[in-house]
């Protein structure tokens, strides 16, 4: 099997704002376009200029890091450096208000252990108290479950396919995360301790995936084989605006582990929406689709919105 190990962190801190005064909308949407292409900072951030454009405020870029591999050691780097880049400390379940440079949070749905697999609910409110994090999906529900085994059988019982229980690697032992009926997860953010009365912002955004297999490289089209990636995470901003959107570097072979995360200089992400793979999880993992689970989530202090 051809082996890949990539770390990349991608440095956009580029100040536009000279740019812009010089030119026109159209010419400003494409210089951006091309820093982005230039910096493989994956697809969507198109929109991303037209929606802050809209907003009359200047397009701000975010530190982006991404890595992908086999193998846990593939992207432990680039996820440290992330922590750091969040605010290094992990602030647990201490409530808040707390700072914006107090550290981060941090979600690895493995329960200090346990193999159970957690019935699929939405909204999902397990750390909405104590992290201050809501998830939502379209689908039947959220649930945590290990690839396979444990009292419930972990992924390849839930979605009735054995094949899961191999395919799929953990970043953080011994649980993943994942949307039932639907490859859409969408977070909300606020203060820890409000028990979600307190909305709140966020620096940043990012998440560990397994088997990320799209886009692989064969051909310019959208067709099985193609380019499209399967596995995104867009931001928006406290007026729903989009405020950056990218995909998830993939890596060959099943099992692999991939990681994005963004990060601005201040807190304005008050929703983050998740497309983790090109399907919703049940079919084998093959030619047709590209199923993706999530591990670790990683997000600045919650600030409240005022
Ligand atoms: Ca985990
Ligand atoms: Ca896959």
């Amino acid at each position: 099997m051809k082996t890949r190990t990539n770390i990349i962190v991608v440095s956009r801190r580029t100040q536009l704002g000279p740019v812009k005064k010089l030119l026109r909308p159209a010419q400003l949407v494409f210089v951006l376009g091309m820093g982005v292409a230039l910096l493989g900072c994956g697809d969507g951030s198109d929109g991303t200029v037209s929606a802050q454009q809209g907003t009359g405020t200047a397009f701000v870029a975010p530190t982006v890091f991404q890595a992908a591999g086999p193998t846990v050691a593939s992207i432990q780097n680039t996820v440290d450096q992330y922590r750091t880049a969040l605010g290094a400390a992990n602030n647990g379940n201490n409530p808040g208000p707390l700072p914006k440079d107090s550290g981060h949070r941090e979600i690895n749905w493995d329960g200090g252990g346990v193999d159970t697999t957690t019935a699929p609910v939405t909204p999902f409110n397990t750390f909405l108290n104590t992290r201050g994090a809501q998830f939502t999906t379209p689908g039947t529900g959220l649930s945590q479950a290990p690839p396979s085994g444990g009292p419930q059988g972990g992924l390849a019982t839930l979605f009735n396919n054995p094949t899961y229980g191999t395919i799929f690697n953990t970043f953080s032992p011994l649980r993943l995360f994942t949307p039932v009926d639907s490859n859409v997860t969408e977070a909300l953010f606020f203060v820890p301790g409000s028990n979600g009365t307190v909305p709140a912002k966020v620096s940043g955004f990012g998440a560990v995936f397994t088997d990320v297999d799209l886009p692989d490289g064969s051909g310019p089209s959208n067709t099985n084989g193609g380019r499209k990636a399967s596995t995104q995470i867009e931001c928006f901003g406290i007026n729903g605006e989009l405020l950056y959107s990218s995909s998830a570097p993939p890596s060959p072979g099943d099992g692999s582990l991939s990681f994005i995360g963004i990060v601005f200089t201040d807190a304005r992400i008050a929703r983050v929406r998740i497309t983790s793979g090109d399907a919703a999880p049940g079919p084998n993992d093959d030619g047709t689709h590209d199923i993706v689970m999530m591990d670790d989530f990683f997000y600045g202090e919650p600030q409240a919105i005022h």
